[in-house]
């Protein structure tokens, strides 16, 4: 699972992609200063069931405070994407194919209506904030477009020779743009078109690639840079037309895990509070800045960073956390260790599948699987609830 970080330069991104993953990310207030992606690992926040349980977990991968469990999952931060990008303006195609694996993508929009569409300043409320989400979509689905135009002549005509089943072609021919053939099916019935892809109009082409990028690329809005007086209401411009949108300011919650780090204040990712626990490690530019973000947190929830991941994760790819482990009475694997694994999978998985992703072998000795929390056998291949603790029995 992938989840890709875009948008226009200078919204952002970035600095976003550093409050998730607290790397180094060059920032900078002036366009593409970003070239070469940047890839890390964020993390999802769930209830862990270890709070329910009245145990204390031990993750091997991610970390847990205070009952919440946080998932590794990776992001991508790429180059400022510019209008006709999918022509070679700005830093043209390259940057999108940074994108080919991502299953969603959160575009980072600046809500502050500062920068024209290259990502240069033009003064507060000056741009129009509508014109940018638009722009992310239409961008991204002319990519899809050109690289389809360019190959259809060719499939076209071996589906009506070679009688090639075109959902099955499609999406081999294709994979490496990430789309599975479930897409393709979903696509087409979302298009009103059927398969005998020879009939269709350059207008079918492009209405099945509208509806396969909203499939495979669907996309959050965060609404950034909210710690600027007055972005409430391009928030809510935005929220009237757009869906998942989430208003979010990547630099308070950059502040915050930066300072929590330094042990200063407590802080959990997503929350609506932070605490000072040691005022001593505080300048006083970092008060004020506090300061200011406790505005965005009384006026908004949260800084929408963790949000925006979490509705990416469960919302919009709809995973449930799956706990494994070889000890069933104690939820723990054989060194002791409570809870050491959460997955995320799809929700339609099963205990099979599970046996599977922990390793192949677990998977081809499978026998059965039990649930740790009622004791019971579960059905090997109906889905698997959230949350759900399961043993593994297999054949060595
Ligand atoms: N006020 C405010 N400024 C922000 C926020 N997030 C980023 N910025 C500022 O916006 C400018 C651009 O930030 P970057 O993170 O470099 O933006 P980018 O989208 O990665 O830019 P490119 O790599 O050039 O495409 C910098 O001056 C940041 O400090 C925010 O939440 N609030
Ligand atoms: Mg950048």
């Amino acid at each position: 699972m992938l989840i890709g970080i875009v948008g226009k330069p200078n919204a952002g991104k970035s600095t976003f992609f550093n409050a998730l993953t607290l790397a180094n990310a060059q920032v900078a207030n002036y366009p593409f200063t970003t070239i070469e992606a940047n890839k890390g690992v964020a993390y999802v926040k769930t209830r862990c069931m270890c709070s329910k349980l009245g145990l204390r977990c031990k993750p091997r991968q991610g970390f847990c405070i205070d009952g919440y469990r946080f998932i590794p999952v990776e992001v991508i931060d790429v180059a400022g994407l510019v209008p006709k990008a999918h022509e070679g303006r700005g830093l043209g195609n390259k940057f999108l194919d940074d994108l080919r694996q991502a299953n969603v993508l959160i575009h980072v929009l600046d809500a502050s209506g500062a920068t024209d569409s290259e990502g240069n300043f033009v003064g507060l409320f000056k741009h129009d904030v509508l014109e940018d989400a638009k722009f992310l979509e239409d961008e991204i689905e002319m990519w899809f477009y050109k690289i389809f135009e360019r190959h259809w002549d060719k499939l076209v005509r071996r589906v009506k020779s070679e009688g090639k089943d075109f959902v099955k072609y499609f999406a081999e021919h294709f994979s490496g743009l990430g789309f599975k053939e479930r897409d393709v099916t979903l696509a087409l019935h979302a298009s009103g078109l059927n398969s005998d892809v020879y009939s269709w109009s350059k207008e079918d082409l492009f209405s099945f690639t509208r509806a396969l990028r909203k499939i495979s690329k669907p996309i959050i809005i965060a609404a950034n840079k909210i710690d600027i007086d007055g972005t409430k209401k391009n928030v809510d411009r935005l929220k009237e037309k757009y869906e998942n949108v989430i208003p979010t300011s990547a630099m308070a919650e950059l502040v915050l895990k930066k300072l929590s780090n330094r042990g200063a204040i407590k802080y959990i990712p997503g929350d609506s509070r932070f605490e000072i626990v040691d005022e001593t490690k505080l300048n006083s530019k970092e008060k004020k800045a506090l300061e200011i973000i406790e505005g965005v947190l009384k006026k908004y929830g949260s800084t929408g960073v963790q949000e925006c991941i979490d509705t990416a994760v469960f919302k919009i790819l709809k995973k449930i956390v799956v706990y494994p482990v070889e000890d069933e009475n104690k939820f723990t694997d054989k060194d002791g260790n409570v809870l050491p694994d959460a997955f995320l999978m799809d929700s339609d998985s099963t205990a099979r599948d599970l046996a599977f992703k922990i390793h192949s072998d677990i998977g081809k000795g499978f026998i059965a699987a039990i649930d740790a929390l009622t004791k019971k056998k579960l059905p090997s291949d109906e889905p698997l609830k959230d949350g759900s603790i399961v043993k593994i029995q297999f054949k060595k």
